[in-house]
């Protein structure tokens, strides 16, 4: 048997993030959550900023714990980074940072995007050469936003890191835009693997901010000494360019087969519903569907919907005193709002009203009193109407994909956090029609350190990682 090996994946996400130590016996992974920690966006005047001192102070934190639940003598061979998509920092060459790091829901990207909405011909020439649509998050609004409302900007910044990419720059001195991150953006031409000039034109964006993507999976050198500093454990490790995306590390993580009728669900803050191609999917449906072609970290396509998610509840629970504060108390409201009847309309979804409102309790009502429909009477009614009107949002998805591509899906694949949620695992299976495999995984950590395991040559490659993964998976089915 050979000897173990130990990596750490540093997982961002938009609400929460967690360092994991991942063992790798050969044949098994084994995981051991040594940190989590919250995290959220702050407003300063009318903008909205991450605070990313924290999150950097969290990382090291979060190392020095993998350090010290590694065994006697053990070291850590590699450590990977992914984020959530298109927030960026804007440095200069020696990687100071120059501007301050806007948080994606900040309105500041309103006027720029229905600018491009309205204007017919550039909306489909963006998709046409990059495959992702017009959402107010992408990178390439917010970049557009800084230009034009602070010129000096192309003076002081020489570098567009993504998060990934900074914090990848922080762990081991070099700059690079790592693929699948970049590709989140807006700005990556999908029809090959280098940046769009026909959308970095359009946005007035500098092409010198960005160098050729790297894919995943290249190693950017060791930890920097001064973080190494003292631990003999961390002297030799690598920091990997893993899947930057979040989402992308989760979709690696699904244990899918190789038949290609899985459809990816990884359930968390956003629902992303979607699958794996070789070709991108486009035109004007596609574009009016908001297929995003994102790409997966050897170069191929994930294309996939972003259906709102957990977002609507997390943001309902902050307006309810009652939310549950330990598991049981989840479990309980769960199994309540499973007994309820099922509500008599659904929520829309897809309504901007939920990106970021003040109240989200507040803008769910507005939602139903247009409608002319009562507003559910308690939390549970709130939690049942949610997930069911998820469920939906994620059947509708998956339709949209069979019409326009002639596929047939025969299973939903679902990972993250939501996957632990029976109510929303039975919606969607309902919606769907077809049956719901819920892994209960922390998927992007574990494609995470998936793309770790192959970079170092202990894995052969994603398909050899997700078979021996799904070997030893718990999974429930619905
Ligand atoms: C999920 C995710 C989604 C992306 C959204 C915003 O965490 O990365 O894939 O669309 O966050 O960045």
């Amino acid at each position: 048997m050979p000897r173990p090996l130990y990596s750490a994946a540093l997982d961002f996400g938009a609400t929460s993030g967690r360092v994991i130590l991942g063992c790798w016996s050969g044949q098994r992974l084994t995981l051991n959550e040594v940190h989590r920690f919250p995290n959220a966006f702050h407003t300063l005047g009318a903008h909205d900023y991450w605070d990313l001192g924290t999150l950097w102070q969290e990382a090291q934190t979060g190392l020095r714990k993998a350090v010290a639940a590694l065994p006697r003598g053990a070291t850590l061979a590699s450590v990977g980074v992914d984020f959530w998509g298109v927030d960026y920092a804007l440095v200069n060459d020696t990687g100071r940072l120059v501007f301050p790091v806007h948080a994606y829901r900040d309105a500041r990207t309103q006027a720029g995007l229905k600018r491009l909405a309205n204007t017919r011909a550039a909306l489909a020439r963006i998709y046409e050469a990059t495959g992702i649509p017009n959402v107010f998050y992408n990178s390439s609004l917010q970049l557009a936003e800084v230009v034009a409302s602070c010129p000096a900007i192309e003076d002081l910044a020489t570098r567009c890191l993504f998060l990934p990419d900074y914090i990848n720059f922080l762990l081991s001195g070099r700059m690079e835009n790592e693929f699948t991150i970049a590709s989140t953006s807006q700005l990556i031409d999908v029809h090959s693997r280098g940046w769009s000039r026909a959308a970095l034109d359009y946005f007035r964006i500098p092409p010198q901010w960005f160098t050729p993507p790297v894919m995943s999976g290249t190693k950017l050198g060791r930890l920097r000494p001064e973080l190494a500093a003292g631990s003999p454990a961390l002297a030799r490790t690598q920091v990997i360019a893993v899947p930057g995306h979040d989402t992308a590390c989760a979709y690696d993580a699904m244990p899918a087969s190789p038949d290609g009728n899985d459809l990816f669900l990884s359930s968390g803050t956003w629902s992303l519903v979607g699958f794996e191609s070789d070709r991108p999917v486009l035109g004007a449906d596609a574009l009016a569907a908001r297929i995003s072609n994102e790409r997966i970290g050897d170069g191929r396509y994930r294309p996939l919907t972003n259906v709102i998610g957990l977002w609507l509840l997390e943001g309902t629970l902050k307006d309810f005193a009652s939310r549950p504060g330990s598991d049981r108390e989840w479990a309980a409201l769960i199994s309540t709002a499973e007994k309820l009847p099922a509500p008599a309309a659904l929520l829309d979804v897809t309504d901007p009203a939920f990106a970021n409102p003040a109240s989200m309790k507040a803008a769910i009502d507005g939602q139903l009193r247009k409608r002319r429909i009562r507003p559910p009477a308690n939390l549970a009614a709130y939690v049942r109407l949610i997930c069911d009107s998820l469920g939906r949002g994620h059947a509708d998805a998956m339709r949209a994909f069979e019409r326009m591509t002639g596929k047939k899906f025969t299973r939903i694949l679902m990972v993250g956090g939501g996957s632990k949620n029976r109510l929303l695992c039975a919606a969607t299976a309902r919606e769907a029609g077809i049956p719901v495999i819920s892994f209960a995984l922390e998927g992007t950590a574990v494609g995470n350190l998936a793309r770790q395991l192959i970079a170092l040559g202990a894995v052969k490659d994603l398909p050899t990682f997700r078979r021996l993964l799904g070997a030893h998976l718990k999974q429930t089915v619905y």
